[in-house]
């Protein structure tokens, strides 16, 4: 009853912030045994307080483009819990990006910092900026007026931004400048993902897709499986798609499948070796929107406007391209294929009646996002700690670090599981591990 009347409360405060109200519903459903189990959340009026965000700052980004007309955008900072640590996540430049969104975003972030284990609150921004076409100078001019509308906000301390969609280490480069440009201060780098000439951390541009894979190898162990000879399809090719295609192929899977907004390639050699994995690199940055080029490079096949979901040569899916990419349809196809694993990557990559579907069938494992994907921002919990210590990891201690984390994560989920008699269940593990750490830490700072 909490739950749902919590929950309905919402849909009616926010009827039209379907991702956040979505994000919301599936986490406090999958938490549903350890919140009952807490009769004390309820007269804390805990589950309203999570699901507030903090504060949520939206400021007007007016910038100049190359043919001298003025363009104004959105701005959106969600900090949305602080009570493990300052707020921390990425920054979304799209076209689509909304306040449902970000806070979609601001939200699963708190879980999944929580399930890092390291000091990180939760936290998320963006622009409906869409990056697609923009000349250098027209980013960068961006850039520093996104900043001048954000920088009062964030600090070390009190909230360290990275990227996401839209904003890569390009982009970080040029907030971090104006950021010392208007404070006149260094500040621990403040962001996160920055260049290595700057204090940025090595294996930090590969650690969300490094992380996926290590977080896959112990789903595998634990059933006696390996990634050997494994035929893995992965939705996207941005930054996430190209780490876990470096990191499966050297560990002896094979990416046979990936996709664009386009449609999708099917590369039965799987894609492997400097060659191809440095055309993927090169054709995100060119061209984020199509990645039929591949095709036409590789002689491999293209099917234009289609998604590979349902395919019967697959073993492992592993969509990593926007949120709500599987959808039940799909999850229908998936379920009828050969499939046995269905690692979320992306955030929030299934609709949650996908979801649902997809976790009932018993032939299939499925992993959630909040999980798999924390290898990223725990990297960025790790260049924090570098930068305030004023030294450099090798990328050995770096992966030491990331591989560990992942299998505690793993960990924590199956034990949280088994702790309220679920099984093996990979999905509410998480979400009760993540919330339960969250929900420890406000309910010793008091009402507030
Ligand atoms: O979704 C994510 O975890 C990120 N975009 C990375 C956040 C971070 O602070 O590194």
């Amino acid at each position: 009853m909490y739950i749902q009347d919590t929950i309905n409360d919402l849909k009616q405060r926010y009827s039209d912030e379907t991702e956040y109200l979505q994000a919301v519903e599936e986490v406090f459903l999958s938490a549903r045994p350890l919140i009952e189990a807490h009769p004390e959340y309820e007269k804390a009026d805990l589950l309203k307080r999570m699901a507030e965000p903090e504060r949520m700052i939206r400021f007007k980004v007016v910038w100049t483009d190359d043919q001298g007309r003025v363009q104004t955008n959105v701005g959106y900072r969600c900090q949305f819990n602080g009570a493990i640590g300052p707020y921390k996540g990425g920054l979304r430049f799209q076209k689509n990006v909304s306040q449902s969104i970000i806070k979609f975003l601001g939200f699963e972030q708190t879980y999944k910092n929580a399930l890092t284990g390291l000091p990180i609150g939760g936290g998320k921004g963006g622009s409906d900026f869409d990056p697609a076409g923009k000349s250098e100078s027209e980013i960068m001019r961006f850039c520093q007026s996104f900043m001048d509308g954000l920088y009062r906000y964030i600090g070390p301390d009190t909230d360290v931004p990275a990227g996401d969609m839209g904003v890569g280490q390009r982009e970080i480069g040029y907030l971090f400048g104006q950021y010392r440009r208007l404070k006149g201060n260094f500040e621990n780098g403040v962001l996160t993902g920055k260049g290595l000439s700057y204090g940025g951390s090595l294996e930090r541009p590969e650690a969300t897709g490094y992380g996926a894979v290590y977080y896959l190898e112990e789903v595998l162990k634990h059933l006696g499986d390996t990634i050997q000879g494994k035929r893995i399809g992965v939705s996207g090719y941005g930054n996430v798609a190209w780490g876990i295609m470096k990191k499966a192929s050297k560990l002896g899977g094979k990416v046979t499948y990936f996709s664009g907004p386009d449609g999708y390639i099917h590369d039965e050699d799987g894609v492997e070796g400097e060659e191809k994995l440095g055309f993927i690199k090169q054709m995100r940055k060119n061209d984020p929107m199509h990645c039929r080029s591949y095709a036409e490079k590789f002689g491999c096949e293209f099917v234009e406007g289609k998604k590979f979901w349902g395919v019967d040569d697959l073993d492992i899916l592993m969509p990593a391209a926007v949120q709500n990419d599987v959808d039940l349809e799909s999850a229908k196809k998936i379920a009828a294929s050969n499939a046995k694993y269905y690692i979320e990557v992306a955030n929030m990559p299934t609709t949650n009646d996908a979801l649902n579907y997809l976790r009932s069938q018993k032939d299939l494992i499925v992993a959630p996002s909040k999980a798999v994907n924390a290898g990223g921002v725990g990297v960025s919990a790790m260049e924090m700690a570098q930068n305030s210590m004023r030294l450099h990891w090798s990328e050995e201690e770096v992966d030491e670090h990331l591989k560990k984390m992942m299998k505690d994560i793993f960990d924590c989920s199956v034990a949280a599981a088994n702790e309220y008699g679920l099984g093996f269940d990979l999905v509410a593990g998480a979400n009760i591990a993540g919330f339960r750490r969250v929900a420890d830490a406000m309910m010793e700072q008091g009402v507030f």
